[in-house]
């Protein structure tokens, strides 16, 4: 029996979107600002699919479309404005939303101010081919993984020792580069416990691929109870 197209892309649709979950995903996100990431992958998703399109029909209706002759002038004319509306206004149109929805969602992942409280602050440093971990308040170190609380706006304070990095935990929030001589902070905060998987995002060297970090993230109390059993005060 010869399946039909329908379930064909069904089948196809299945296989892609089943990527779209497991560690490493951005679209299986575990903070809110991670939330918002994905949101406004799925809207880019749905509109390039829809430009697709309508590129697929236009290049089809080029192809098989009755022969017709313009007149010179006239035919400028109908290629000035494929230029003015598919090259100029299509894209800012299309640009203008995501900069609208694209901008505060970066905002919120930016070191401001808390209404109330202080953030927990990490000290992250990465090196050829490996993560450094401080919380300097307890004199913890670690290497390649990290202890976070729940529902708790941390900054990560990102540098590096060598090249540059990129500190990226796709299910918790944005990516950030990790630059010589440089303090940029990360603000992240998890939902809920669970363990989370992150990696170097930008190609460091011969060990690049190898760059993970673990994250831990625990309830508040167990959080305090981790620092208070690993911490030397
Ligand atoms: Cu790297």
């Amino acid at each position: 029996m010869v399946p039909s197209i329908a379930t064909v892309l069904a089948g196809i649709s299945l296989l892609i979107l089943s990527g779209c979950s497991g560690p490493y995903s951005t679209l299986d996100p575990a903070s809110q600002s991670a939330r918002e990431v994905a949101i406004i992958w799925w809207w880019m998703f749905a509109v390039s699919v829809q430009v697709l399109l309508g590129v697929v029909a236009l290049w089809l209706y080029a192809m098989f479309r009755p022969q017709r002759h313009f007149s010179q002038p006239r035919a400028q004319r109908i290629q000035n404005q494929w230029v003015i509306w598919g090259g100029l206004v299509l894209p800012t149109v299309a640009i203008i939303p995501l900069l609208v929805f694209g901008l505060p969602v970066g905002h919120r992942m930016l070191p401001l101010p808390l209404e109330e409280g202080e953030p927990v602050t990490i000290q992250v440093t990465g090196h050829q081919w490996w993560w450094q971990v401080r919380y300097p308040q307890q004199g913890i170190e670690l290497q390649d993984e990290m202890h976070l609380p729940a529902g708790v706006p941390v900054d990560i304070e990102l540098t590096s020792a060598d090249v540059i990095h990129s500190f990226w935990v796709p299910r918790l929030g944005r990516k950030l580069d990790a630059i010589p001589a440089y303090h940029h902070v990360l603000r992240l905060q998890a939902d809920e416990p669970g363990v989370y998987y992150g990696q170097c995002a930008e190609f460091c060297g011969f060990g690049h691929a190898h760059m993970l970090i673990t994250v831990h993230v625990h309830s508040l109390e167990d959080y305090n109870a981790w620092l208070e059993e690993v911490g030397d005060e």
